[in-house]
C-alpha cells in the first residue's frame, strides 16, 4: 500500500518535473549582462545601429553553425510605430511564425500593451549539415509586406536587414536589425513610406549561426556612417579649419 502511494506520488513528481522543465526550455530569456552586449549597438529612434568595430555579414548567408545544440533567437530592441511580425525559413521552405507582435513597453518606440519583453528568446530548433536559415520581416504583421535579406525579392528591391558578427559570452552570435518602411531614405510618393532606413525596426540576436562578411556596399553614405568614416571626415574637417585659423 505504502510502496504503491510512493510509486504514485514519484510518477506524479516525474510528471511534474518534465512539465516543469518543459516550459522552463521554452522560455528562453537573455540575462541582463547578456542583453546589453546586443543593445549597445541600438542607437536612438531614426539613427542605424552602430557598429564600427563589428564584421557586417551577408544577411542571406547565414546558415546553421556545424556542432551547436539549438539555434536560437532572442528579441533585443524594436524602435518601430508597426506592430511587426517576424518569420524564420529552413531551405527555403515555408515560412513559421516566431513573434506575431513585436512591441514591447520597455523598447524605444514602446507601446504600453506590446506583449514583447525585451531579451526574451525562441528556440529555432537543432539541425546538422549545412542548412539555410532565412528571416523575414512582415511589415505591421502583413505578409503581403515581407521583407527578408535578398534585396532584389523585397518589393522595393531594397535591402531591408542588416547582419553583424557580435562575440559575447564567449560564443559567435549575429546581431540582426530590420527596416520595416517601404522605399528608399526619405522618398515620398507612390508606395513609398519616407524611410528613415534605420534598421532598428526589429533588432534580434541569434546564436548557432554563421554568415559570410558582407562584399558589396550597396549604401556607401550609409555605409560610411556606419563604420564611423563620417564622423572621422567631420573630425579631420574641423581640424583642417582649426589649421586654417
Ligand atoms: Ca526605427
Ligand atoms: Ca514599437
Ligand atoms: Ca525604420
Amino acid at each position: 500500500m505504502q510502496s504503491k502511494f510512493l510509486t504514485g506520488l514519484m510518477i506524479a513528481t516525474a510528471s511534474v518535473a518534465s512539465v516543469f522543465y518543459t516550459t522552463t526550455a521554452s522560455a528562453l530569456q537573455l540575462s541582463n549582462s547578456m542583453w546589453s552586449q546586443f543593445n549597445k549597438y541600438v542607437q536612438t529612434e531614426r539613427l542605424q545601429l552602430e557598429g564600427a568595430e563589428l564584421l557586417e555579414l551577408d544577411p542571406a548567408s547565414l546558415r546553421w553553425e556545424n556542432g551547436v545544440n539549438d539555434a536560437e533567437i532572442y528579441f533585443i530592441n524594436e524602435g518601430a510605430g508597426f506592430r511587426n511580425a517576424l518569420y524564420y525559413s529552413v531551405n527555403n521552405g515555408p515560412e513559421k511564425l516566431i513573434w506575431g507582435d513585436i512591441a514591447s513597453p520597455n523598447s524605444i518606440l514602446s507601446e504600453s500593451d506590446g506583449p514583447m519583453k525585451l531579451g526574451q528568446g525562441f528556440s529555432l530548433g537543432s539541425y546538422q549539415g549545412n542548412t539555410q536559415l532565412s528571416l523575414s520581416l512582415a511589415a505591421n504583421g502583413n505578409k503581403s509586406a515581407m521583407y527578408g535579406g535578398v534585396a532584389a525579392n523585397n518589393a522595393d528591391g531594397l535591402q531591408h536587414m542588416v547582419a553583424y558578427n557580435v562575440n559575447a559570452g564567449g560564443e559567435n552570435w549575429v546581431l540582426i536589425g530590420f527596416e520595416d518602411l517601404f522605399g528608399a531614405e526619405g522618398a515620398t510618393g507612390g508606395n513609398n513610406q519616407n524611410s528613415d532606413r534605420d534598421f532598428n525596426d526589429v533588432v534580434v540576436a541569434v546564436r548557432g549561426v554563421k554568415g559570410t562578411a558582407f562584399a558589396s556596399v550597396p549604401e556607401p553614405s550609409a555605409m560610411l556612417a556606419l563604420l564611423g568614416v563620417g564622423s572621422f571626415l567631420g573630425l579631420r574637417r574641423r581640424r583642417q579649419s582649426t589649421n586654417e585659423i
